[in-house]
């Protein structure tokens, strides 16, 4: 991470990053991108295992850790940087 900025691993060929890039987007976050080459299958080497043990993308990593899967990253993304909310509250 360069300084405080958030870093995604991702994928220009992912859905899933594409969802995460726009609550980036829309709240205005800059992170640095890393792109994961699926079909050379670099999501299965033991370098990207290390960041996640499931070998998909998105990963986010912030100062409050590794955040994996993209529902859980966009309800993290939601909640440190709630302006504009996107998601209603978690249900009591
Ligand atoms: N439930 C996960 C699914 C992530 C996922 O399926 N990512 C795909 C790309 S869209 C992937 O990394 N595929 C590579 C693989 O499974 O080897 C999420 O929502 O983030």
């Amino acid at each position: 991470m360069d300084g405080d900025r958030p870093i995604l691993y991702g994928s220009v060929r992912s859905p899933h990053c594409f969802k995460v890039s726009l609550v980036l987007a829309e709240k205005g976050i800059d992170v640095d991108r890393v792109e994961i080459d699926l079909p050379a299958r670099e999501q299965k080497t033991p370098a990207y295992l290390a960041i996640n043990p499931l070998g998909q993308v998105p990963v986010y990593r912030d100062d409050r850790g590794v955040h994996i899967d993209s529902l859980v990253i966009m309800r993290h993304l939601d909640e440190r940087h709630p302006e504009p909310r996107l998601f209603p509250p978690a249900a009591p």
